[in-house]
């Protein structure tokens, strides 16, 4: 008798390509109209589903689990980031989550690239006072930014994307800095010629940009605490493409408003979608809809590994991109 495929939960629209593969493959319940859901519709959808599909705009707490049935033995994030899932939680009732890492490697670090380079160099300023009909015509002295070339920067989380930053930063003749809860070996560190600081806080103090590259984990929470942004010279910038939870979004409006750093470039905030509404009358930040891993390739390779995470799931076997442990 064939096996009774699995009834699997997608909580948002996924691109058609991997929907049509859900549904040849489980019996999958897609969101058509990508409404994100609520907790009531989380709580029902993991009471009676044997795979869970979230994304990042999912709260999967304590509370939600808590309403799991036996037959939840799966949670298939879309997405690298699980900080929306309670894992401990998760582990608790026997439930393996898997994630979609490697896959959105290079477009995260290409977008924190694009920041690093846009906000020194005021693009959206610029264009802001096109657009607005505002442009008088070249001027020698006008519209000056920071040049990229030769300046430090300092990557917090030396993972998959902190060093895919760090390369494309040697592309511009950006010196290379990073802090992370290990040193990483001596081969990346001479690819790279990169600084190692185990103390952050020094780090912080003499770098020209910050680049945000870590998960937000307990460990991380406000990292980037007021103590430590006012460490940052008035000269650096700040760029976030990893989590906005990482930073003290508050704190750092304050220092942006004060002048006490030069500008940031930010793709995530505290509570997402809502930011800080100060953030959008300053001209030196820059500001992104989390858009980081945004293209359509890696969309749909984050479907595929979904995909095939669920399959080896089923099929009895480990699934190759099991969550185990804090990766900063
Ligand atoms: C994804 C991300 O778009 O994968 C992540 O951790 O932050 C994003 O780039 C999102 O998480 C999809 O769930």
């Amino acid at each position: 008798m064939p096996k009774k495929k699995p009834l699997v939960v997608v909580t948002r629209k996924l691109p058609h390509v991997i929907e049509t593969r859900m549904m040849e493959l489980f019996d999958a319940r897609l969101n058509l109209n990508d409404e994100p859901m609520n907790s009531a519709q989380l709580s029902a959808a993991v009471g009676e589903v044997d795979v869970l599909v979230p994304t990042v705009t999912d709260r999967i707490d304590a509370a939600v689990l808590a309403d799991a049935s036996r037959k939840l033995r799966l949670i298939a994030n879309y997405g690298t980031g699980v900080d929306h899932i309670d894992l401990a939680a998760a582990a608790e009732r026997g439930i393996t989550v898997t994630n979609t890492p490697d896959v959105l490697t290079e477009d995260t670090a290409d977008m924190t690239m694009a920041l690093i380079l846009a906000v020194p160099r005021r693009l959206a300023e610029g264009e802001r006072i096109l657009r607005a009909g505002e442009w008088k015509g070249w001027s020698p002295t006008w519209m000056l930014g920071q040049r990229i070339s030769g300046k430090r920067l300092g990557i917090i989380g030396m993972g998959r994307i902190g060093s895919a930053v760090a390369r494309r930063g040697r592309g511009f003749g950006l010196s290379i800095h990073y802090h992370n809860r290990r040193r990483v070996g001596h081969e990346m560190e001479a690819e790279l010629e990169a600084t190692y600081w185990e103390s952050l806080d020094q780090m912080l103090a003499r770098m020209d940009i910050i680049s945000v590259n870590c998960p937000h984990t307990p460990a991380t929470y406000h990292l980037l605490s007021e103590r430590r942004l006012k460490l940052l010279q008035p000269q650096a910038y700040l760029v976030n493409t990893a989590r906005g939870e990482v930073i003290d979004e508050n704190a750092l409006v304050g220092l942006l408003e004060a002048g006490e750093i030069a500008g940031a470039g930010l793709d995530v905030y505290e509570s997402e979608p809502a930011l800080n509404a100060r953030l959008l009358n300053m001209d030196n930040v820059i500001l992104l809809p989390h858009m980081g891993s945004a293209t359509i390739e890696g969309r749909r390779d984050m479907g595929e590994k979904v995909l095939i995470n669920i399959q080896t799931f089923i099929d009895g076997h480990k699934p190759p991109d099991r969550v185990l442990g804090e990766a900063f």
